[in-house]
């Protein structure tokens, strides 16, 4: 039989989408077109499009099944921030033409049915978008990838903003149903808790455990396919969804006992409620490990069933399957891929342990100590017994090795065991992660060399050979052609679309450095996107916009070491520079957006300080006509879709050394904002790639903060005394000046930078230390902006140069060091 291309089948079920559209109207929805919802017709038009995505993946499972030469990423990470489907796959597909006239027929547009689409939200930020970005670009480029997750019953919580506090909502994301997921309860799995491990002889007379008495679960995947762009092969996102072996028991009911009835029921259904809302704080939560090993256990299971399909041993899994863990969250892969070697294959400890270090590679995203996971032994040992007694083998076995390459050096033992001794015993998952993967990744450079130098030193100086750096991208699709249509078309209309496949493309626009209607031409599609975010905050908050002035904008999660602090006490500092009548040269807005977690107090203070600023500075009648300041509230994928292009400006000014890569910082360089920024993460790769004249960088470097630490040499109320400025801003927070009702509310803050009243020093995250340089450099972008030439120049010179920032080039990086995949199609 020969196959017809997906591509071509696709052409021809093109023709029939009007028939597709109108079938599943009335037959999957059972609506008709004259009185069916705009939401009806959005779920129709989303099972038409479906329809060629599955003919898309019924084409890779093929190949999957076909082509043995050809080695399978496995992503498993806890969070995918995919955001909305329907114009990412209309796009990809190259469809939008179709599309469009076809609504056209039935009175309606594409950008109607767009909103609403329930963004689906698993996740809580840069670690979760850049998995999305990363399935994008392996389909896109043609490898066979599967992302492992949790179907969450509750996404990442809906920020309301009352009186300037955030509040949290559920975010029930499938309340209206969900049109691009397929269930696949044919491939259920057996996930199992509980119990213990029990030694026993085998028939061949060898000693041997099994793990026996466990509380057993089934785990339902939920199969989302991720399109590329114009690709035949689809990444496969598969959520598992935990479900009762028996919903309901009768004999208990029978009993009078109710609770007993549905108690498989309500714990199947509690592991998966919802997503743990912390990035970066780490709580050793039961509950989160039990995610982390129901997920983990149902991946391995179904990558060991494809592998053996594949090939018929688990011999070479390593050469038909890879294993990327995205940070520790999924580390228990480890201990669970050595027992199902051990324990239901019969293989010996080496063979287990080669086949275990050649499959898993690890991945960090972060040096912050407090994220660091590190679960409570007596916690671990009781809800995976046969795991921990395989972690504490790993260790032993490790722990010899550590002994003969440094004799007699008992602090490499003390700092190296993956466990922590202590009051309580603790499993230190990025130790486990180290010894066991055959690949350590930072995801920036700077990231990667203070892992190697600090975070993991000693590992480093174990196994030089296994780190390495993959600085992390974004895909153009979604953040240039989707998210930015006008911008897309004026780089077409000058250089051809093939940027939206090769973002290094982008050079070309270097032709136009000195074409000043094309700069004229950039500057009136950055108005268009102004505009269209002006519209949004108008209908939204109320709250009118100039769109002649700077935008500024800072979004992202809201955490002291990323400093919207800084920000909006420059913010202060420019209000009272008008107060006392020296008047900026250009009106500005400065927008912020972003979550905390629900339990961070210092995070949800600095929003109620945003607002309580925002509120002063936008009633103030003369204030208000140079600088405005908006916090949009429960900022999510599709939000930065309409924020991101219309910067004029990107905040990026984490305490160097602590942002491991930020990829907003990326999304806008792409989007033709200049960035102000400190010497941090992928910050200074941009600066490498755009030069210092295009990038406003400020503060001190990561060794220098070190330095400081180090000799506990920073002298925060030494700052405050001697400058004025500063110690004007900070007395107005005292003292209540932006919230007299409740003139107490901020001093946390301020005793917090004075005295480090909640942390372990003052100010440290150096606040006060990089204010002036922050101060001095926003006076130089001010007076770019009073010449649009000069600044359209550096932004279309950002987007020009921003090509190193694409996810095809990361992922590129991973298959030819990592992963050793190989394209579909040569
Ligand atoms: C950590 C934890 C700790 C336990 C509770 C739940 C939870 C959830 C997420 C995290 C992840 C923290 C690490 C993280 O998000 N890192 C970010 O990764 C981005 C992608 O590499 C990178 O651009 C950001 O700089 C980095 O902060």
């Amino acid at each position: 039989m020969t196959r017809v291309p997906a591509t071509k089948r696709t052409q021809k079920s093109l023709e029939n989408l009007d028939e597709s559209f109108i079938h599943h109207l009335n037959h999957t929805l059972a609506e008709d077109s004259a009185s069916a919802t705009t939401l009806a017709k959005y779920f129709a038009l989303s099972y038409a499009i479906r329809d060629l995505i599955a003919d898309r993946w019924l084409h890779t499972k093929s190949i999957i099944f076909n082509r043995r030469d050809l080695r399978i990423v496995n992503y498993l990470s806890m969070e995918f921030l995919i955001g909305r489907l329907l114009y990412n796959n209309v796009l990809n597909l190259k469809i939008e033409k179709h599309v469009e006239e076809l609504l056209e027929k039935y009175g309606l547009r594409l950008e109607d049915l767009i909103p609403l689409e329930e963004d689906a939200a698993l996740g809580n930020g840069g670690l979760g978008r850049l998995a999305a970005c990363f399935l994008d670009s392996l389909a896109t480029l043609g490898y066979l990838s599967y992302g492992y997750t949790i179907r969450y019953q509750y996404g990442l919580f809906k920020q309301l903003i009352e009186n300037g506090y955030q509040k949290e909502e559920p975010d029930d994301w499938q309340k209206n149903g969900y049109p691009w997921e397929f269930p696949k309860p044919e491939e259920a799995v057996v996930v199992k808790f509980f119990g213990r491990s029990e030694v026993y002889t085998d028939e061949n007379g060898w000693l041997k455990f099994r793990w026996v008495d466990t509380y057993n679960v089934i785990a339902v995947p939920y199969d989302i396919y991720i399109t590329g762009y114009n690709s035949e092969i689809v990444s496969v996102l598969r959520l598992w969804q935990p479900k009762a072996i028996s919903e309901f028991n009768f004999a208990e009911f029978e009993k009078g006992n109710y609770e007993k009835a549905v108690a498989e029921k309500n714990f199947a259904e509690k592991i998966c409620k919802v997503l743990y809302p912390n990035d970066a704080f780490y709580q050793g939560r039961e509950l989160r490990l039990m995610q982390e090993h129901f997920f983990v256990s149902a991946a391995l299971q179904d990558i060991v069933r494809r592998h053996k399909k594949r090939y018929g041993t688990l011999d070479n899994l390593y050469e038909g399957e890879v294993i990327q863990l995205n940070d520790t969250h999924p580390a228990l892969a480890i201990p669970e891929l050595m027992r199902i070697l051990l324990d239901e294959e019969g293989y010996g400890w080496e063979k287990a342990w080669e086949i275990v270090s050649k499959t898993i590679a690890y991945t960090n995203h972060t040096v912050m100590p407090e994220a660091l996971e590190k679960w409570e032994a007596p916690l671990l040992q009781h809800m995976l017994p046969r795991h921990y007694q395989i972690i504490e083998e790993i260790n032993a076995r490790f722990l010899k090795d550590v002994a003969e390459k440094f004799p007699g050096n008992l602090q490499k033992i003390v700092n190296m065991s993956i466990f922590e001794e202590g009051h309580i015993k603790k499993v230190r998952m990025a130790n486990l992660c180290s010894v066991a993967s055959f690949s350590i990744n930072g995801v920036s450079q700077l990231h990667t060399e203070i892992l190697k130098q600090s975070v993991l030193k000693d590992f480093y100086e174990m196994y030089p050979e296994k780190f390495n750096n993959k600085t992390n991208g974004v895909t153009q699709r979604r953040w240039l052609l989707e998210s930015n249509p006008p911008l897309a078309r004026l780089i077409t209309e000058a250089i051809g679309d093939r940027w939206i496949t090769d973002l290094y493309e982008l050079r070309k626009l270097e032709m136009f450095l000195d074409d000043t209607s094309f700069l004229e031409r950039l500057g009136a599609v950055k108005r268009w996107n102004k505009e269209r975010l002006a519209k949004y905050i108008s209908e939204k908050l109320g709250i009118t916009l100039d769109v002649d002035s700077m935008f500024d904008i800072q979004v992202k999660r809201i955490h002291e070491y990323k400093r919207q602090l800084l920000n909006i006490l420059h913010v202060i500092h420019l209000y009272n520079e008008i107060r006392d009548g020296k008047l900026p040269e250009v009106p500005r807005t400065f927008i912020f957006a972003g979550k905390s977690a629900p339990g961070y107090r210092m995070a949800k203070l600095i929003i109620k300080l945003i607002n309580s600023v925002a509120k002063v500075v936008n009633e103030d009648p003369v204030v208000s006509k140079y600088i405005r300041v908006v916090f949009v509230p429960n900022y999510n994928v599709s939000l930065a879709q309409i924020i991101i292009p219309a910067a004029n400006v990107s905040e990026q000014i984490s305490t160097a050394g602590t942002e491991a890569s930020g990829t907003g910082n990326m999304k806008f360089m792409l989007n033709g904002a200049l960035t102000i920024g400190t010497l941090d993460g992928a910050n200074i790769e941009m600066l490498e790639e755009v030069g210092a004249e295009n990038i406003f960088i400020f503060g001190l470097k990561a060794d220098e903060i070190e330095e400081a630490k180090r000799k506990g040499k920073y002298n925060p109320f030494g700052i405050y005394m001697d400058n004025v400025k500063i110690r004007r801003i900070l007395d107005m927070i005292r003292t209540g000046y932006f919230n007299p009702d409740e003139p107490e509310l901020f001093v946390d803050i301020f005793e917090n930078l004075l005295y480090g009243k909640y942390a372990p020093m003052p100010d440290q995250y150096f606040v006060l230390a990089d204010f002036e340089s922050y101060a001095e450099t926003h006076k130089k972008i001010e007076k770019l902006y009073q010449n649009p030439v000069e600044w359209n120049k550096k932004s279309l010179l950002n987007i020009a140069r921003s090509g190193k920032f694409s996810s095809d080039r990361t992922i590129e990086e991973y298959i030819a060091d990592i992963w050793k995949s190989k394209k579909v199609y040569e």
